[in-house]
């Protein structure tokens, strides 16, 4: 089919403005066929520019309702579409003019592709269990063909899972560009810290996938190994309308309690929960007294800081620097641990994980994770180069810097991945010898909540400071700052969402009552 053809196929409806957003375009999935066909021909236009490197398409709306979806950009080494593609990206997504569209398209095509054309765009595609999948896929096929490019249909998969076929695509150091490539590297990188640290198996864990794409992925590994096994609950893919309802990580972090599918908890056991399309994990337990214990991304990141910090001890004379990012959302409790309990900096960047990803990198240790449970660790050229050359003094140590080398290969470093970050948990506990109860009582956590509220126009608040203050509209921060006063350990900060049509305030104080209240007041002061 032609361009112009694809073109008249999917007409942009109107009364939509469509805007990228931190996790792509997100709407109801009846609203995005003109967009997935677009995002085809970006993702066709990117991979010309850079020489025809692989690009990678997710179709998936993540923790949010069933009836939604979303298509989003991955560039070659597993990040998002960078910044500057964005306008043009909502450019082409609005354009309703065929000649428009098309001078737009052509505009982007470098001068020696026009000349040559000896360039063949590669893209990669993959998508989550949503009933409107299939049609997007069919759409953003469409665009990459009327480009003349090349489209790889993954199925479903766990958007982590594209990330890392897109990833190993273009850097066959990463891996085998393969379903079958993910769950081999993992296993074997499991198999071999396991044996160098003397033990058989991880403890076996019970995991609320949301009825995402992340149950089935679970039951695959569960088939192909011997030294891991989960018992996945709200695993149901066959009722797309099931995703995400009263389940899933974004639910349990939300309402700090148990997913639907639990039953009667053992006390004191490790349970887990991922969102529809498996980037974010979170933990918890219930304690020996009845009470509900959430272990977030903000003690995910603790978590894997110690393990990271302990063995990085046995091997003296590497010098790496190591960080955690965290975002406004972080809890207050988590920072001050980071920072007096394990001495290490801490940074703060707006919220989305590409935000947090760029910071991080700029470490040989950079671990980041929103609170919600999206996040993961990277590792620099210098931390690999400095281990592997490192000479051990005595067979510990050897076992350290070997779990240290090994730990790059587990952990998903293209993006957060609720599997992979799962089982460096696992991991953790294990090599740490630590007990849930143990990792739950590391700090507290400061009360805290979350308010959305609807307004007329969200764009009108602007942030700075790591989105932790208003600039405008002009007198609400001081308003709030006045407010938060009042509070012992109180703090509050209001942004616009950047994947839903409302505003978010956050509130945390030293208690419940205290912290209802000031994020109550708060939202009194922006509505
Ligand atoms: P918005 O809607 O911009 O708050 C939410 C999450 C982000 C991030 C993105 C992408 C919260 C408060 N916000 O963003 O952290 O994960 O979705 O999925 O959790
Ligand atoms: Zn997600």
């Amino acid at each position: 089919m032609s361009l112009h053809s694809a073109f008249n196929k999917y007409p942009a409806p109107s009364g939509i403005n469509y805007a990228y957003g931190t996790a792509g375009f997100r709407y109801f999935g009846d609203q995005l066929d003109s967009v997935a066909f677009k995002v085809g021909v970006i993702a066709t236009l990117r991979s010309i520019c850079l020489g025809g490197k692989t690009i990678g398409i997710v179709i998936t709306a993540s923790h949010n309702p069933p009836d939604q979806n979303g298509v989003k950009v991955v560039d070659p080494m597993g990040e998002m579409l960078p910044q500057s593609w964005e306008p043009f990206a909502n450019q082409l997504a609005n354009t309703k003019d065929w000649h428009q569209f098309n001078q737009l398209v052509q505009e982007r095509l470098p001068e020696n592709y026009l000349k040559s054309r000896d360039i063949v765009p590669m893209v990669v595609i993959a998508r989550d269990t949503r009933q409107s999948g299939p049609r997007l896929v069919s759409a953003v096929i469409d665009g990459v063909n009327a480009l003349n490019g090349h489209i790889t249909d993954f199925g479903m998969l766990t958007t982590p899972q594209l990330h890392y076929i897109t990833r190993c695509s273009n850097d066959g150091s990463f891996g085998v560009a393969s379903e079958q490539g993910y769950y081999n590297k993992l296993i074997k990188t499991v198999t071999k810290i396991l044996q160098i640290n003397n033990y058989d198996c991880l403890d076996a864990v019970t995991v609320d996938t949301a009825n995402g794409i992340g149950g089935d992925k679970l039951q695959k590994i569960n088939a192909l190994n011997h030294v891991m096994s989960f018992h996945v609950i709200n695993g149901d893919t066959a009722h797309p309308l099931r995703l995400n309802v009263d389940c899933g990580a974004d639910y349990v972090k939300t309402n700090q309690r148990l997913p639907h599918g639990v039953g009667n908890p053992i006390p004191d056991q490790l349970y887990a929960s991922f969102d529809g399309d498996a980037d974010r994990l979170v933990c918890y337990f219930m304690d020996k007294g009845g009470k509900f214990r959430l272990l977030d991304g903000d003690r995910i990141a603790t978590l894997f800081a110690s393990l990271i910090g302990g063995l990085l001890c046995h091997v003296k004379g590497i010098h790496v620097t190591t960080a955690i990012i965290q975002t406004a959302y972080s809890n207050g409790s988590s920072t001050e641990f980071i920072r007096e309990k394990l001495g290490l900096p801490v940074y703060f960047t707006s919220t989305g994980v590409k935000h947090l990803h760029e910071k991080a990198i700029e470490f040989d240790v950079g671990i980041y994770f929103e609170a919600n449970g999206h996040g993961t660790v990277v590792f620099s050229k210098k931390y690999l180069e400095e281990l592997k050359k490192y000479e051990a003094k005595n067979s510990s140590e050897q076992v350290a810097v070997d779990t240290l080398i090994l730990l790059v290969d587990l952990i998903n470093q293209a993006v957060g991945d609720s599997i992979s970050d799962l089982i460096t948990v696992l991991v953790a506990l294990k090599l740490m010898k630590k007990s849930v109860e143990k990792w739950g009582d590391d700090y507290s956590e400061l009360a805290n909540k979350l308010f959305k509220l609807k307004v007329a126009d969200r764009f009108v608040f602007k942030t700075t400071d790591a989105e932790r203050r208003l600039i405008e509209p002009v007198g609400v921060q001081e308003k709030i700052d006045e407010v938060v006063k009042r509070y012992s350990k109180g703090r509050s900060f209001v942004r616009a969402s950047g994947t839903e049509d409302a505003v978010r305030v956050y509130s945390e104080a030293a208690n419940e009552d205290d912290c209802t209240e000031l994020g109550e007041k708060v939202c009194e002061i922006v509505k």
